[in-house]
């Protein structure tokens, strides 16, 4: 079977090496832009980051697509056949090092680092009043990456209380949350879910972290809620434009940390191992693991 890899922005060597490493028979091709209508009918797999504008359509004899990531929205494409299944990667230590982030900037918050940061560039040695952390936190997304976030802030001291769209009206949990953390998965039922209206829900003071997508936030409603002094601030890992370029507004609100999509990677050998075994099952005519439910978007 030929695959052909897109994984942009990350360059694809580093998988073609950890797949070759592992798996030296399989036929890989990288993507250009130049590919042929013909060179494209031969492909039976993509692992992919996201489908540039109008490749799916191209993709006659695809079988399967393989995320190269834990979140799939980006290749849900409505060209996609609908037949060809899509999954994605399932990685503990991925789940961990995001929980690792979100602990590092919900207690950076919660302890008021960034305070003496600023007593140190004014070199003012001040105490201040200082207990240990018992902040209410809502962590929005219960799946792999949720449920590992709340049992490392639970650890940590942290009352949590974690949502799903099964779970009480969403304002209501907001209302009683220091800090607001969002782990879910981007569909056209959670974007745009962390508004103005959702901003006003949280008490004063508070303080968001985006392990998600850029999308469930409106960064613009953000940005408001912060300079207004009704936020705190908050951590973005992720960003409507990524990468996110020098105008960007987000760059100089005080009080929002912008990271660049570092919060945790799965590794090319994981990516590629989780890969592999998908292949042969589709070889031996099984599905592959981990697919997700297209039509729920995860
Ligand atoms: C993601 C990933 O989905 O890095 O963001 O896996």
């Amino acid at each position: 079977m030929k695959t052909l890899l897109i994984t942009a922005p990350m360059p694809a060597g580093y998988f073609t090496s950890a797949i070759r490493a592992i798996a030296p028979d399989l036929d890989l091709v990288e993507h250009r832009d130049d590919l042929s209508d013909a060179e494209l009918a031969a492909i039976d797999v993509v692992a992919a980051w996201r489908f540039p504008p109008g490749v799916a359509a191209r993709l006659p004899n695809l079988k399967w697509v393989c995320a190269v990531s834990a979140g799939v929205e980006k290749l849900l494409v409505p060209e996609l056949a609908p037949h060809v299944p899509v999954s994605r990667i399932v990685d503990a230590e991925q789940a961990e090092g995001i929980a690792q982030y979100v602990a590092l900037m919900a207690l950076r918050h919660a302890r008021g680092l960034a305070g003496y940061e600023a007593q140190q560039l004014r070199r003012e040695w001040r105490r201040h009043p200082v207990a240990a952390v018992r902040s209410r936190v809502a962590v929005l997304g219960t799946g792999a990456m949720g449920s590992v976030i709340a049992r490392l802030l639970g650890q940590v001291g942290f009352e949590v209380h974690g949502w799903n769209r099964r779970s009480r009206p969403l304002a209501e949990l907001l209302a009683a949350s220091e800090i607001v953390v969002c782990a879910l998965p981007l569909t056209s039922e959670t974007e745009g879910l962390l508004d103005a209206h959702a901003y006003a829900s949280m008490p004063r003071g508070g303080y968001v972290i985006n392990v998600a997508r850029g999308a469930h936030v409106v960064e613009a409603d953000l940005i408001a809620a912060v300079r207004n002094g009704h936020l705190a601030g908050a951590a973005l890992d992720v960003q409507c434009r990524e990468p996110m370029p020098a105008d960007d507004p987000l760059w100089s609100v005080p009080g929002i940390t912008i990271t660049p999509h570092i919060a945790a990677q799965s590794s090319p050998q994981t990516i590629a191992t989780q890969f592999v075994a998908g292949l042969r099952r589709l070889e031996r005519g099984e599905t592959p693991l981990q697919t997700v439910d297209r039509t729920r978007g995860y």
